[in-house]
């Protein structure tokens, strides 16, 4: 632990809540935490006294809300959002020039075309499932966060240094992209994309009924440029997916191997698989041209009864969700759903699945019953797992190594402990547990119903997001965080691994394009206060030194197609402005030493005001001017 680390303490109304209850303290490492019989009605968990730092990030994906969180852990105070798939009313993530331009040119032309019907430039809805930090050598290096969108199939990726969203790729021929993840060795280097459903391949209106067509796309991006590597064409649907720490193979659960399109026929089969993807022979395929170029992709055959050395599909009981590779760097848990088992696969044993096509159950080492709808695995470093039970509403600790004794024909319980959550778990996630440097201190569970953990407040109820301390054998739950629509997964990151600036750096690339058009028209892009007619284009700049625009008023035409570049030259950590213009529909922020840009059609004649909506000095409310517009001769 860095030096710098302050001990967690708990606050002083949680101490007497807890003694009131009965409950013991117990010190270690410099955490203090309740334990015994600490009822979480009386614990406030784990508070972190004012002005006390968490010791990780929490990234938290936020579902159809579409946006990635970060919160603090083990406090669970919520520190910021970071648009990406959504529109942002506070950023104007959406709507200023640099977020368009980050929003649509990942997007395929098709896309385009269909968004352009609709007077739209871009989807301003996503469904963000899972958050992953870019690795080298195993562990997390804080340079990126790449993220799904399962609504409109796109990819994008976080600048760690900044925390904003800065590429957004739509991902051709698959549909729905789900489960996600970073290659963890050597580096990242490839993000593996899923897409959920299948459909013709190509996708023309052509086919319906005929499932035999219906094929599913698993996708290799290179997470350096976010441009497509290759994809494989795979037998049944693709749900969650994760690699090895060799950087030899990826797994991809799949849930509906039956390529069935009624629930009925989805869940026909006691067993379903994971597909393996050989990342070598993958690579060697490119290379010698085995593919066809479909939109721009080079395509690869990995069906099953292709017999070739790009997949192999290990049959799983049934309808498989998450995978999870453990830190041991070996094992890999595929988590049953609608089995009571998780299958354990040493990636050992996957080489001789394509050497000497060896019977792909030979991989599995261990298939404990663990309870009922396991969804998803989470490691502490020290060989045990904690699986979270989505039907038991329940998290189980089991130990790894026994369960593969158990499965070799000893008689031993692999199984440490339950404890309850509230309600029903889907993913969960330990302190470092995706990384080879699980720490094993705290797990989220992170479940899908609060019902009555909370004041209720109305018929949409938050979700429950629970901290456990998973230090001892028995597992404590210390802490309700409720959280809105709707978090599927987290990670939980040592806050040494990131760092991120406390003010842009003029030279971003993130404004490149107002960078240029300023030299174009001979203004300083820094210190502007210039207005630039150029035809019916009008192009407003201006900078901002808390409490003043450079500008106090400017006039236009109405009907002129105006940008206002704004650039906020204060450089003091924290002291953001923003820039509203109303009735316009016009916001943004602008962060210290950035420039952010917006551009709109004047349409309304008259005074109109903008201000600075971001509170930043005592005159904040006097930071304004006006745009008058020129009424359009009649
Ligand atoms: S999934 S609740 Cu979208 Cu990650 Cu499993
Ligand atoms: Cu500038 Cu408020």
């Amino acid at each position: 632990m860095p030096d710098d680390l302050k001990p967690i303490k708990m606050s002083r109304r949680a101490m007497l809540g807890a003694s009131a209850s009965g409950a013991v303290l117990a010190a270690t490492g410099g955490t203090v935490y309740l334990a015994g019989g600490a009822t979480p009605a009386h614990a406030a968990g784990v508070n972190l006294a004012p002005g006390e730092l968490d010791e990780y990030y929490g990234f938290w994906s936020s579902g159809q809300t579409g946006e990635l969180r970060i919160l603090g852990v083990p406090s669970m105070r919520e520190l910021m959002r970071v648009p990406v798939f959504n529109r942002c009313s506070a950023t104007g993530w959406g709507q200023t020039n640099e977020s368009l331009k980050i929003l649509t040119e990942g997007l395929l032309p098709e896309t385009k075309a269909f968004l352009a019907a609709h007077g739209k430039k871009t989807y301003d809805n996503g469904d963000l499932h899972h958050p992953h930090m870019s690795f080298t050598d195993g562990t997390y290096d804080g340079r990126y966060l790449f993220m799904n969108d399962k609504a409109n199939t796109r990819v994008a990726r976080v600048r760690c240094d900044v925390m904003k969203c800065d590429r957004i790729i739509e991902i051709p021929n698959a549909h729905d992209i789900h489960g996600m993840r970073p290659q963890k060795f050597p580096r990242t280097g490839y993000v593996f994309a899923n897409g959920e459903h299948e459909a013709p391949l190509v996708n023309d209106g052509q086919i319906l009924d005929s499932p035999e067509e219906y094929v599913n796309i698993f996708t290799a991006i290179d997470g350096d440029t976010m441009e497509i590597a290759w994809q494989v064409i795979v037998s049944g649907n693709l749900d969650n997916t994760d690699c090895d720490y060799q950087g030899k193979y990826a797994f991809s659960t799949s849930y509906n191997s039956e390529m069935g399109m009624t629930l009925a026929e989805m869940t026909a089969n006691e067993m379903d698989h994971v597909v393996v993807f050989n990342l070598k022979e993958i690579e060697a395929g490119v290379a010698a041209g085995d593919y066809q170029v479909l939109n721009g992709v080079k395509v690869l055959d990995g069906r099953k009864g292709q017999n070739k050395k790009y997949t192999r599909y290990i049959p799983i009981p049934n309808s498989p969700h998450g995978i999870n590779t453990a830190p041991d760097k070996r094992h890999v848990v595929v988590n049953g759903k609608l089995s009571p088992t998780c299958s354990v696969i040493d990636v050992t044993k996957l080489d001789a699945l394509f050497e000497s096509d060896a019977e792909p159950r030979s991989a599995i080492v261990a298939e404990p019953q663990l309870g009922l709808g396991p969804l998803h695995t989470a490691f502490d470093g020290k060989g045990n797992a904690f699986t979270t039970l989505f039907l038991d509403s329940q998290v189980v600790k089991w130990n790894v190594e026994k369960a593969i004794r158990a499965y070799a024909g000893e008689n031993v319980d692999p199984i440490i402990s339950k404890v309850d959550v509230h309600y029903q778990p889907g993913h969960n996630s330990t302190s470092m547990g995706e990384t080879a440097e699980a720490d094993g201190k705290w797990l989220i569970s992170m479940n899908k119903f609060s019902k009555d953990r909370f004041l209720n407040v109305g018929p949409l109820k938050p979700e429950n997001e629970q901290l456990i301390d998973i230090s001892g054998d028995e597992m404590k739950v210390v802490h309700d965080g409720p959280t809105f629509a709707e978090p599927h997964d987290s990670i939980i990151v040592h806050r040494s691994k990131v760092n991120p600036q406390t003010v842009w750096k003029r030279d971003d690339p993130t404004w490149e394009e107002a960078r240029q058009q300023a030299a174009a028209d001979g203004v300083d892009l820094d210190w502007g206060a210039d207005v630039i007619r150029d035809g019916n284009k009008v192009r407003v700049y201006m900078h901002s030194v808390a409490p003043m625009f450079s500008l106090e008023k400017f006039t236009v035409k109405q009907g002129d197609e105006v940008t206002i570049y704004v650039t906020n030259q204060d450089d003091i950590d924290d002291l953001t402005h923003g820039f509203c213009l109303s009735n316009f529909g016009i916001a943004m922020e602008v962060a210290p030493q950035a420039t952010a840009s917006v551009t709109f059609i004047a349409e309304r004649p008259g005074v109109h005001w903008y201000y600075c909506q971001w509170f930043c000095h005592a005159l904040h409310m006097e930071m304004r001017g006006r745009m008058f517009v020129e009424p359009r001769a009649t």
